[in-house]
């Protein structure tokens, strides 16, 4: 039985590696907002992956620690539940705020695979040690520049590497990575930046033989993602746009795109990302495991589900080293040749530097019921 005894809510703050810009602006340093379940003497770790502010999807850290305090954490402190999915139904009747909800629901998930000594990969019903990994790569000043920092990566031994795009630079950097790398597989992501307007500048992606291009249209679409489906041979990747296993239905019924990004926050936790991830198959379309440049803990979470055998596509959970300088877990967290090891041990097999943790949180509160 998974005991709900105690939780905390702590937000860290840590500085990035490096300056991140995507079509809908530059970060460069990450808020972290992280929620511990006690029970049984084990804790359940999640990481939130919401942003300060509504930019990649409409949640926000403030409305979350808002509904966690008032109205998510209620309903499960002091409470007594099968399993995680027996949790999950106790926040089922809220709509949306689906990263918030995931926090309650992945750190139960963490808690309960602790409690039955199992790695949360397996338990999910996954069978790999390690995971394909690739990078996703922010807008560099000019073409050379973004040259360089995919030679960087494709030394590395990344499996993919991921550009993001935004109108006006798009076809340039394309073009200048695939002549210096024919062979690569490559992808572009445009977080939502064009409308079917642009199709002409879309369709000139399609001859760098990119493996899909990442959410080009509107962040709440589908139907016009099948539209443009229909106007370019590159499969269309759908992130931002699917919150669910029925978006993922809908999305790959009207022919929206043949590959999902699967964030497991994003849909609302692990029992919905396997639902998407099955659904998905049967479509015969593959997934791959997106970041939201999480710490150790959510990175942690990325990998276990990753061992799912339709994340058939290199995922986005490169080297957390690539990320911080130090991270909020002890473990590192390192891919080798584009392969990141499976943590191992129970749960996500990872723990909170609780030291270091202490001088980068804003906020630290406990909540009993
Ligand atoms: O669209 O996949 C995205 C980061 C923040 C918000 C949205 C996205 C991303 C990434 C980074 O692409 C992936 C990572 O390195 O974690
Ligand atoms: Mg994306």
């Amino acid at each position: 039985m998974l005991r709900i005894e105690a939780a905390e809510l702590i937000v860290a703050r840590l500085p990035l590696k490096f300056r991140f810009e995507t079509s809908f602006g530059v970060q460069t340093e990450k808020v972290i907002p992280l929620l511990v379940l006690h029970g049984d003497g084990l804790q359940g770790v999640s990481e939130g992956t919401m942003e300060f502010a509504p930019m990649y999807r409409e949640e926000t850290i403030a409305g979350a620690l808002n509904l966690l305090r008032e109205v998510f954490l209620p309903r499960v402190l002091g409470r007594t539940f099968a399993n995680p999915e027996a949790l999950n139904d106790a926040l089922g009747t809220f709509r949306g705020n689906r990263m918030a909800r995931a926090m309650v629901e992945m750190a139960a998930w963490d808690l309960w695979a602790r409690q039955l000594d199992v790695p949360l990969g397996t338990l999910l019903g996954g069978r790999r040690t390690e995971v394909e990994v690739g990078v996703s790569l922010g807008i560099q000043p000019d073409a050379a520049a973004t040259v360089d920092v995919v030679r960087r990566h494709v030394e590395q031994g990344y499996r993919r590497i991921k550009l993001k795009i935004k109108p006006g630079w798009d076809v340039q950097p394309v073009r200048a990575v695939r002549e210096a790398f024919p062979d690569i597989r490559l992808t572009v992501d445009a977080n939502s930046a064009y409308t079917l307007a642009d199709t002409a500048r879309l369709r000139a992606l399609d001859d760098f033989d990119l493996t899909y291009i990442e959410q080009p249209l509107a962040w709440d679409d589908l139907v016009d993602h099948a539209e443009l489906q229909r106007r370019l041979r590159t499969p269309l990747c759908l992130d931002e746009s699917v919150t669910s296993a029925q978006d993922a239905r809908k999305g790959l019924a009207l022919g929206a795109g043949g590959v999902i990004n699967v964030k497991v926050a994003r849909v609302g936790g692990h029992a919905e990302a396997r639902r998407v991830h099955d659904v998905a198959q049967a479509f015969g379309a593959p997934v791959w495991c997106g970041g939201m440049l999480e710490s150790g803990i959510g990175r942690a979470h990325n990998i276990h589900l990753s061992t799912l055998p339709n994340f058939a596509l290199p995922g986005d959970t490169s080297s957390a080293s690539r990320y911080w300088q130090t991270d909020l877990i002890h473990e590192p967290l390192e891919a080798a040749g584009g392969l990141m090891p499976v943590p191992a041990g129970a749960g996500t097999g990872v723990t909170l530097n609780r030291e270091f943790l202490a001088g980068v949180a804003e906020l630290h509160e406990e909540r009993r019921d």
